[in-house]
């Protein structure tokens, strides 16, 4: 046997076929002393690999050497390919490797836990549980300590798929769509959206910040003459929230545009784009939509093809209507928005929606007033299942006017100074939005928390691994 053969490859077409796999031990049993089962994953896949004690290939000494290897460890297998004559349950192949010869290219030593009881529900958990099984519930933190291992699972595999699709898409998507892709600094000078979720570092002994956001960059490039714009990179905010939903270090995906009248363009975008991402994942990527949900049950996505968009006061309406107290010029609590989400999809049918027009107050300071009425703003955020997933708006492009704004939100003027010239120099009407990767995903999926869906996740206690 020469060349070694993928686990995803063994089908029913290679019966009596001698081959080569590699991959981990994924389960072993042993029955009696002339039999061993070993599962061999490789990644996604998985096929049952079966040494019996037969004269000239396999010895006692050789089951007794399978039944002493350790969960995870790499193996060879070399073997025959057989169609079993009943259905193989748990494995990904519906064929068995007849073992003759087994190496163990690198042992492992025994781990945190083991991938068959951090790939349980829930609801298999508590069965397994009250089945008197013996089992080990893989918290969250054992899980991030351990990461490598906890991204073996096949509900990690296909999360991370999706993430993956998402970014494909969104690039595919505005590049068909005449935008350029760029990569703005993330070393800066100062905050970008205010407030005090900043990293403050020494840039050479001056002062300077880890990027909260692209937005100066990403209007500088509009001001260089870049009609349209988006980028896929690292956001960093020093939130001192330790929420579902917040992390120090996220993936933004970020749009910047000209605009010819009026902010709905970007909202445009926004609808089209993202009607476009959930249509193609559900087509694309059902095995890992089903592997996420074997492990975190959720109900697929509710949305329209033609995206709902209301007023911050059509919203805040809706909740008084409701018997919420609503303050009519601040913003949204995260309980409001949980509820706002609930009475859209009573009354339109969707989970994904667009709500603009909110409060100026409210919004950073690069944020456009309306023309009609100044205490309201050219902005929106969008909502997945009751949470935001984008933040969006027309911006504000008279210098003077936008130094004030940002002197009344406590920016510091001098860290910004490049940014305000820029504006000065001549810039058309242009808007923009920015999306989290993670809460995208993660809200997709109806996943309760933004440490599933981040790679490594960094929040407020987490730098490592
Ligand atoms: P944006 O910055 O665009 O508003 P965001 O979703 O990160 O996006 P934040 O402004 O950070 O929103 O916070 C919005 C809401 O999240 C707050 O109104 C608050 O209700 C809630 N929130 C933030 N931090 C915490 C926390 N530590 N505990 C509970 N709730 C929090
Ligand atoms: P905003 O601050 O709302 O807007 O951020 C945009 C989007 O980024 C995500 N997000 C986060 N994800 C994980 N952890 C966090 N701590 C976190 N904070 C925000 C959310 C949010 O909707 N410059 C503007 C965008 C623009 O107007 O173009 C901005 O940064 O999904």
């Amino acid at each position: 046997v020469s060349r070694r053969t993928q686990v995803a490859a063994l089908t029913n077409a290679l019966e009596n076929c001698s081959v080569r796999i590699r991959g981990k031990a994924h389960t072993i049993r042993v029955v009696g002393k002339n039999m061993a089962f070993v599962v061999v994953r490789e990644s996604w896949f998985t096929v049952q690999c079966v040494a019996t004690v037969q004269p000239d290939t396999v010895s006692r000494q050789m089951v007794k050497y399978v039944a002493g290897l350790s969960r995870e460890s790499v193996i060879d297998v070399e073997g025959l390919v057989s169609i079993p004559s009943v259905e193989i349950k748990g494995t990904t192949q519906q064929v068995e490797i007849q073992v003759r010869k087994l190496y163990c290219v690198s042992r492992a030593p025994v781990l945190s836990f083991n991938i068959e009881d951090a790939a349980r529900s829930d609801a298999e958990i508590e069965k397994a549980l009250q089945a008197g099984e013996k089992l080990v519930r893989v918290n969250q933190d054992t899980r991030l300590n351990n990461r490598d291992i906890d991204l073996r699972t096949q509900a990690n595999q296909g999360i991370f798929s999706i993430q993956s699709e998402v970014g494909n898409i969104f690039r595919g998507f505005l590049l068909s769509e005449g935008f350029r892709e760029i990569h703005t600094p993330k070393l800066i000078e100062g905050s970008s959206e205010g407030g005090a979720a900043v990293f403050t570092l020494d840039y050479k002994g001056q002062p300077a910040c880890l990027a909260q956001s692209p937005q100066l960059h990403k209007q500088m490039a509009i001001c260089g003459e870049f009609r349209g714009v988006f980028e896929i990179g690292p956001v960093f905010r020093g939130e001192d929230s330790n929420t579902h939903r917040h992390l120090c270090e996220f993936t933004g995906l970020d749009v910047e545009m000209e605009i010819d009248l009026h902010y709905s363009e970007v909202m445009d975008i926004v609808a089209r784009l993202f009607v476009t991402i959930f249509g193609t994942l559900n087509k694309t990527c059902q095995k890992e939509l089903e592997a996420v949900g074997r492990q975190y049950p959720f109900e697929p996505l509710k949305y329209l093809p033609e995206t709902l968009r209301l007023t911050f006061e059509e919203g805040a309406q809706m909740l008084k209507d409701a018997g919420d107290e609503v303050d009519p010029m601040g913003d949204l609590n995260t309980e409001a928005e949980r509820k706002l989400g609930q009475l859209v999809l009573e009354k339109y049918g969707t989970e994904f929606y667009i709500l603009h027009r909110y409060p100026l107050a409210v919004r950073p300071f690069y944020t456009m007033p309306c023309h009609d009425n100044p205490a309201y703003s050219n902005s929106f955020d969008v909502f997945i299942r009751g949470e935001e997933i984008i933040s969006g708006a027309q911006r504000e492009h008279r210098p003077e006017l936008l130094e004030k704004r940002a002197q009344a939100c406590g920016i510091e003027l001098k860290t910004i100074s490049t940014y305000i010239d820029a504006i000065r120099n001549g810039v058309t009407l242009h808007g923009g939005f920015g999306a989290g990767l993670e809460r995208v995903v993660m809200l997709f999926l109806g996943l309760d928390n933004i440490r599933k869906t981040s790679l490594f996740p960094r929040d407020p206690r987490r730098l490592a691994p």
